[in-house]
Formats: C-alpha cells, sequence, structure tokens
C-alpha cells in the first residue's frame, strides 16, 4: 500500500526534530530520528524523486540562554558553536541533509512573526496577565529553568521551577524557590503574556488525527484522549533577551517560546532553500509535496497538537504533515540514557573508534518502527556486526568479487551453460530484491527492510557455496559467478541507504566510476522493473560479460571480543552516581 503512495507522489519534504543548540548528539537522537529520516530520504532519491531533508539546530530557550551565560558566552556564540558541531557529528554519520539550518535565521525570525500576527488577525491570540516569579537582584522575570527550588511531590531539593528531574513531574507549584542565577529568593510580579488558542482548534484536531490513516495508530489513540481531556490554552511568550521578538509595539521585552517557533523552521528553511532555485513557488511547492516529521516519541504532543493546530489558525496556508514517523527511546545495556550521569555515547566519540556504517547497520538493523523502546546491547553490536554485516554481506561481496579476479583476470564471463533451477530462482531472486526491500522502507520499517537484504545475501552466499565454481561441475562456473556478481550489484544497490559509506567502495570495487554509480543509482527504477518480471532471461542483468572490476579488497574489519569488553568497561567506570 505504501509502495504505491510513494509511487504515486513525486517530491517530498523529509524533517528530523531540530536538536537544541547545548549539547552533543549522541546515539539516542540517531537512532530515533535521524538515521531512519535518512534512510528514507536517500531511499527516495535514488527512485528519482526530488527530496528535501531539512533539520536545524533549536537555538532559543531558557536553557541555552542560562548555558551561555555559565559559559561567559553571548548566546549566539554559544549556539554558532553547537550548530557547527552538529553539522559536523551528522556529517561524521553521513546524514545527508539537504540542508541543516537554525532557528535564529534571519528567514525564520521574519517567517515566526509574520505567522504570529496571521494567527492574530484571524483571532487566535490573546493577552493575558500572568504571575511570574521575578528577581529584584537581577531585575528580571524568571521563567521555568531559572528558578529552582524543592519539588512538592518527591521533596527532592535543587529542582527546575518546570520539572523535576527526579521524578518527572511538573510542579504546579515548587517549594522554597531561588534564583537560579544569583541564589536569592525572588518574588512575584505580574506580567502580560501572548496565547494562542489551542483549545479553539481541539473538534479539528481531532477530526485531523482521526482521518489520518498515515499517522500510528497508538499514538493518535492517547493524542485524542489529551484532546477529550480538554486543552490549555498556550502561553506563547516568555521575558527573557534571547528569543525571536514579539512583533507588536507594547510587548517590549517579550519574545516568543522555543515551541512557538521551532517547528516553523521546518517551513522557512524548505522555503529558503526553494527561494534560491529558479522558477519553483515555495510554498507550492510544500503544499504538493508529501510532508514528514521524524521525531522521538517525548516530542508528541508538540508535534500532534501545537504544530497542526497553528497551521490550521493560518488557513492551511501550508499543508499539514502527512506522516509523523514516531519512535521510541534508546536505552543503553537496558538503562535508559542519561546525559547527567554521564550513561549515553556520545556519536563522535563512537564514530572515532568504529566504521560509521557498523553504527548505521547495528542502530538500523534493531529501530523497529514504533514507540516502543530499544537498547543499545554492546555484545549484540559485536555480533551483529561481525556475523551479519562482515560474515554474511561482506564475506559475499569479497569472495565473488576476489573469486572473479583470481579467476577470470577481474572480467565478468560470459556464461556457457542453460540456466538450472537454482539459477532461474537466483534470476528471480536478484530481479524481485528491490522490491522486497522498497515495501519496506516505504513504510519506514528499516528493520525489516535490513532483514529482507540479509536473507538476500545469505541466500547467495550458500548459492556460491553449493556451486562451487571451482569445482566446474559441467562447466556451470561462469554462470555462477556471473549470476553471484549480478547478485552483488543488487546487494549494493538496496544496501546504500543503509550503509552509504561502505556502498561507495563497493562500487568502486565493482569497477564503476562515481560517475557511473550516480546514475545506477537514479535511473533504477523499482516500479519499472515490476513489469519485466516475468522475462526469464539475462536481459534483466545489469553486469554485463566483459565488464571489468575495479581493485578489489576486504571490505570490514571484524571488531575484537577484548575490545568490547573495554567499552563495556568505560561506560561503567564513566558512570556517575549523582546523589
Ligand atoms: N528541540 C528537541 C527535543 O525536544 C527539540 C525538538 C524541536 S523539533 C521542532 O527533543
Ligand atoms: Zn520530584
Amino acid at each position: 500500500m505504501n509502495l504505491n503512495f510513494i509511487n504515486n507522489n513525486n517530491s517530498f519534504i523529509i524533517t528530523g526534530a531540530l536538536p537544541y543548540a547545548n549539547g552533543e548528539i549522541h546515539l539516542g537522537h540517531i537512532s530515533s530520528t535521524y538515521l531512519p529520516a535518512d534512510i528514507f530520504a536517500r531511499f527516495l532519491r535514488k527512485l528519482g524523486k526530488k527530496v528535501y531533508f531539512i533539520c536545524a539546530s533549536d537555538d532559543y530557550g531558557t536553557p541555552i540562554l542560562i548555558k551561555a551565560e555559565k559559559e561567559n558566552k553571548t548566546p549566539e556564540q554559544f549556539v554558532q558553536y553547537w550548530n557547527s558541531r552538529d553539522r559536523e557529528d551528522f556529517a561524521s554519520i553521513s546524514i545527508s541533509f539537504d540542508k541543516f539550518y537554525k532557528t535564529s535565521s534571519k528567514e525564520n525570525v521574519e517567517f515566526v512573526q509574520d505567522f504570529f500576527l496571521k494567527l492574530k488577525d484571524n483571532g487566535y491570540i490573546y493577552e493575558k496577565d500572568v504571575i511570574q516569579f521575578f528577581c529584584d537582584y537581577d531585575n528580571k522575570f524568571l521563567p521555568d529553568r531559572y528558578v529552582l527550588g524543592t519539588c512538592p511531590y518527591c521533596n527532592s531539593d535543587n529542582q527546575y521551577s518546570d520539572l523535576c528531574e527526579k521524578c518527572g513531574r511538573v510542579p504546579q507549584e515548587i517549594l522554597d524557590p531561588k534564583c537560579g542565577i544569583c541564589g536569592k529568593p525572588p518574588t512575584k510580579k505580574s506580567s502580560k503574556h501572548y496565547f494562542f488558542k489551542l483549545s479553539s482548534f481541539s473538534e479539528k484536531l481531532r477530526t485531523w488525527l482521526s482521518e489520518n490513516e498515515n499517522l500510528q495508530t497508538d499514538i493518535k489513540r492517547y493524542v485524542i484522549n489529551w484532546i477529550d481531556e480538554g486543552l490549555d490554552d498556550w502561553d506563547i511568550t516568555r521575558d527573557i533577551s534571547w528569543g525571536i521578538p514579539v512583533p507588536l509595539d507594547n510587548a517590549h521585552g517579550k519574545v516568543f517560546y522555543g515551541w512557538f517557533d521551532n517547528h516553523l523552521c521546518y517551513i522557512s528553511t524548505t522555503m529558503t532553500i526553494l527561494a534560491d532555485e529558479n522558477n519553483v513557488d515555495g510554498k507550492k511547492f510544500w503544499n504538493d509535496s508529501q510532508i514528514y516529521h521524524f521525531i522521538g516519541k517525548d516530542i508528541v504532543y508538540h508535534h500532534f497538537l501545537f504544530l497542526p493546530a497553528m497551521r490550521m489558525g493560518v488557513d492551511n496556508e501550508y499543508k499539514l504533515p502527512d506522516f509523523i514517523p514516531c519512535r521510541g527511546h534508546l536505552m543503553l545495556q537496558n538503562q535508559k540514557i542519561s546525559k547527567s550521569r554521564n550513561w549515553y555515547i556520545g556519536l563522535r566519540d563512537f564514530i572515532s573508534q568504529y566504521d560509521q556504517d557498523y553504527l548505521r547497520f547495528y542502530l538500523a538493523s534493531i529501530s523497529s518502527y514504533s514507540q516502543d523502546d530499544i537498547n543499545f546491547d554492546w555484545d549484540l553490536f559485536y555480533e551483529k556486526i561481525n556475523n551479519e554485516l562482515i560474515d554474511n554481506v561482506g564475506n559475499f561481496i569479497n569472495r565473488v568479487l576476489s573469486y572473479t579476479k583470481k579467476q577470470y583476470n577481474g572480467i565478468v564471463p560470459q556464461p556457457i551453460t542453460e540456466f538450472d533451477s537454482d539459477d532461474k530462482i537466483c534470476l528471480e531472486k536478484i530481479s524481485t530484491i528491490e522490491n522486497e526491500v522498497a515495501k519496506f522502507i516505504s513504510s519506514i520499517e528499516v528493520d525489516k527492510a535490513l532483514k529482507e537484504i540479509l536473507k538476500f545475501s545469505n541466500y547467495f552466499n550458500q548459492y556460491f557455496q553449493t556451486k562451487s565454481p571451482w569445482k566446474n561441475k559441467e562447466g556451470t562456473a561462469n554462470t555462477t559467478v556471473y549470476l553471484s556478481l549480478n547478485a552483488v550489484r543488487e546487494l549494493t544497490l538496496v544496501l546504500e541507504p543503509f550503509i552509504p559509506n561502505s556502498c561507495s567502495k563497493i562500487w568502486l570495487q565493482l569497477g564503476y566510476s562515481e560517475t557511473e554509480t550516480e546514475k545506477i543509482k537514479t535511473n533504477e527504477n523499482v516500479i519499472d522493473k515490476e513489469d519485466n518480471n516475468n522475462k526469464d532471461s539475462m536481459e534483466k542483468l545489469k553486469i554485463r560479460p566483459g565488464h571489468i572490476l575495479g581493485e578489489v579488497s576486504p571490505l570490514f574489519k571484524k571488531i575484537e571480543k577484548s575490545d568490547i569488553e573495554k567499552q563495556k568497561l568505560k561506560l561503567q567506570n564513566n558512570l556517575s552516581v549523582k546523589t
């Protein structure tokens, strides 16, 4: 069903949730959001679709301002650092964004201010006085994270006023409040804030959720539950110095709350790219495209309620998402990832020790399309890389290529025997694998797609072994090698979205230049192939006799068990038990 959906559409806008510009990207971010989105984007590009894969750093918010102040940096300097750092980290694992921008871009600032004014014109914004903490000493309103105190539920001290990190609850009123900057007790003061009438969208949201079959059912169910319980209007402004200014004369010193502006950056960034392209009407392009917002499960509320309601509030000038693929968290050795306890693995650290494709392969293989949490396990990582990626995939490819090099001088042989029944099965598999994999990736089930690929590779491993071309039984060696080489080619095509770096190496070993490879990747159309499937001939095989292979060498290096033990130890040793 989903493959048809993909086939029937030509342009796609894919976004990954915007990382806060205040800390490093870790494996949890990659597994829940960026890797599945990247595999999907690469898959679509391979089908020849127009794809924009968008992300940005989420630059505003109190936590960022506080951290910048602590490091004696201006917030601009601070977010600039993280923006570049994120860019490098994403590149180190080949996340193929078409643009990685920032919520503090001038395009986003203008877009957000304009959006606010439209919401206001449409009657969805109102003003209300709010009693807030105020520090007389610092002469500042103290929103959210600027106030520390004792949690009224669990009595833990030193907790933020908007979230107790010990018990996970949101205190109505924190006990014994203290200013986060100077530590003195704050007073209370009234301040005018702007509210978005989220409550008036309840019915429209309910209808949209119930009618949209592309959204995950279990998530829809609990979001509709929240609507049933009643939605509160939403305070969208803050009295701090770092944020997008509210564009009204009497709103001096007020900025938007980060969750008002960050998701608008999906649109403004896309418009920024499209503005650079000739003759493209950005808004029309957005509305004609299929929109996918990839997220982790902790930001469902924002993406299933705030985001659609805000777009509805400006008369759907920019259409709502078609899909919001949402995944669970990554656990680490069966424990919740926690930066403050140092129980996490930074992306940079990981990539400095292992091939980026090992991580992509492993995470893709465990990443189910659901909200269930998944687990990073060092032993399983070791097994999957050594047994599946290396012994199965890498071994098959290297074996066939080296054999061709040695026995045929690297020249693809001409089959001289008729295809027997085994060969015919191979032929069938070669011509259907792309479609099989496509079915799963198009419904964003990357783990299942990878399983299909491994089955394929395993089958050909056995085929090559059973046929044993070195024995050349009844002169079948050429046929076996010829079919196996074509299997390698298919394997590389379908693996490309998962392990792009390694695939570039395989293409070279297969004897294709980079330009040829680009053509192979984009000219391959799964749909065309379907019509050809029944022709029992060699015509559909793409590597022709006489083609010359490139230099061949092993693709991967096995992981040592002792190395894995060291990793586990390192994690334990880093663990800081916060009291
Ligand atoms: N910056 C990150 C998070 O809560 C938040 C996402 C914004 S997406 C528009 O995970
Ligand atoms: Zn608590």
